[in-house]
Parts: structure tokens; sequence; C-alpha cells
């Protein structure tokens, strides 16, 4: 089996810190967080940004800031800018993210629209066709987020007429967002089951799913997501201090099964990125 790629989604667009003190806005508190999941063996950081209000933001100048500072504190990272932002925010709005210097190695790509809690995230054919022309035409490895089972047929349909990236495809299988698929074991299966021969995957259990989703991703040679974005508690009850807290759980589970932890670097191998130019 390959080494495990643990991601750490520090932010995210919707939490905040009535609900956990640790949700990073400031720029100082975004590198802290991922400073802290990346010590604690996480090979990517996926990114979100905010004004120090904590509104989200897609500012281009605000992600630039911030990758910046985060490159600063741990060189080796692989970040994953996300082109999501926020439900109700424009596409254009959206991409900026795909907009700074270096050209991120790899960002986020929604794969059709879904309900979000009470709201709908937004996710058009034509919306995700500008994505992918995008990303083909930069070169940037998309991270394809599915939701629901259908968001899989429709990324592999848009690959097969080269509307976006094509091999190696990584996914990354968001399972328990209230109105979408249910973070189950059989859902993990057959989604991991309809992916492409020599695809990567990843799996993020929402909330309480987060770590036994985390170990079925083990034991069945996927990767990894946790992070204040997508579960706040490191068990019931017990809130996570850091993202380092929730990467750390995942390690220990690692652990425990037998599967070893890929830096950054072994996680750009195993994904197909280029070594990255320091
Ligand atoms: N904030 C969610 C509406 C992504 O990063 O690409 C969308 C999201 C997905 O977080
Ligand atoms: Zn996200």
């Amino acid at each position: 089996m390959e080494k495990l790629i643990i991601t750490a989604a520090i932010c995210g667009a919707e939490v905040t810190k009535e609900q956990n003190p640790a949700v990073p806005y400031t720029v100082e508190e975004i590198v802290r967080e991922a400073k802290s999941a990346v010590d604690a063996g996480a090979a990517i950081v996926h990114l979100h940004v905010r004004f120090d209000d904590g509104t989200p933001t897609q500012s281009r100048e605000r992600f630039q800031e911030c990758e910046e500072a985060i490159y600063k504190a741990c060189p080796d990272v692989i970040l994953i800018p996300s082109t999501g932002g926020a439900v109700g925010m424009t596409p254009d709005e959206r991409l900026q993210s795909t907009d700074t210097t270096p050209i991120p190695e790899m960002a986020t790509l929604d794969c059709g629209t879904c309900n979000f809690g009470d709201e709908i995230f937004d996710n058009t054919m034509p919306t995700m066709r500008a994505f992918g022309k995008r990303m083909i035409e930069r070169g940037i490895k998309p991270e394809y987020e599915c939701f629901e089972m259908g968001h899989l047929d429709t990324i592999l349909t848009m690959a097969r007429k080269g509307q976006v990236p094509g091999a190696p495809m990584q996914f990354n299988f968001v399972l328990g967002v209230p109105g979408c698929t249910p973070a189950t074991v059989a859902n993990l299966c057959w989604l991991v089951n309809a992916i492409p021969a020599g695809s990567t995957w990843t799996v993020t259990g929402i909330g309480r799913h987060a770590f036994p989703m985390a170990a079925a991703a083990i034991a069945m040679g996927g990767n990894v997501r946790v992070g204040f974005e997508d579960n706040l508690n490191l068990a019931k009850g017990v809130p996570a201090k850091s993202n380092g807290e929730l990467v750390a759980k995942v390690v220990r589970l690692a652990k425990e099964l037998g599967r070893e932890v890929a830096t950054s670097d072994e996680a750009r191998v195993i994904l197909g990125l280029p070594a990255r130019k320091k």
C-alpha cells in the first residue's frame, strides 16, 4: 500500500470562533494552524482564507499573503487553495485563488451543485467548464470534490471530453454534509470502485464521521482529510485545540493499522505532481 497522505482543511468558509476559538481568521492564525497540522504529519493544507473579522473571502491578495506566509513556515507543504469559496460567491470571485504566484500546484474543483445544509452550493456545468479550462491552461492539478454520488459521473464525463484535466485524477469524497451523500463505508466503497485505475482518492468525513471514515480509508489504501473546515472536535464533547491535534489522531490511527504517513514530497510522487521548485 502507498503511504497515507493526510490533508488538513484548516479553516473553511463556514466555521467560526464561536464554535471553536482555535478557528483561524488572521494571516498569523492561519499560519499557526497550517504549521500545527504540518508538524503533526499533514502533507497537504487545503486553504480557505478570511478577513480578520472572520468573513470568508476569495481575494487574490489575501490568498497571496497567506500562501507566502505559510510557505515561509512550511516550505515543503502542498497547498490546495479552494475554488469553492463560500456559498453565494460568483465563479469569477471564486477563481481568484488560481491567480496567485507561484501558480498553485493544485486547487479544488467542485463537481456539481448540491444541498449544503440550508443552502445550495451552486456548481453549474458552465462554471465547472470554466474552472476546468483555467486549470488546464495553468497546469493546476484539480482535487475533484465529490459531495454526491452523481458528481463523480459528471466529472468523469467532463474528463473524457477534455473539459477538465484528466489522468491521473485525485478525488476527495466529502461525505456527511447535511443534504448530501451520507458518510457510510458502503457509499465510500461505491465511489472508490467507480474511479479510473491509477487515480488517487481522499475521504473527508464531516463532523462525527471524520475518524470512522479516516479508519476506513487507511484500511482501504486511500487518503484522509481532517481539519476545522470539516470537524471541530477530537472526540464527542472534546473540542480540538488545533488542527494539529486532529491530524495527530489520524497519524495514531495509521500507526495502529500499520500504514506509514507520507511527507509532502512523497505525496507529490504519489499524486503525480512535479517536484516543487524551492
Ligand atoms: N465552502 C463550501 C461551500 C471547496 O473548498 O472547494 C465549499 C467548499 C469546497 O469548501
Ligand atoms: Zn473547502
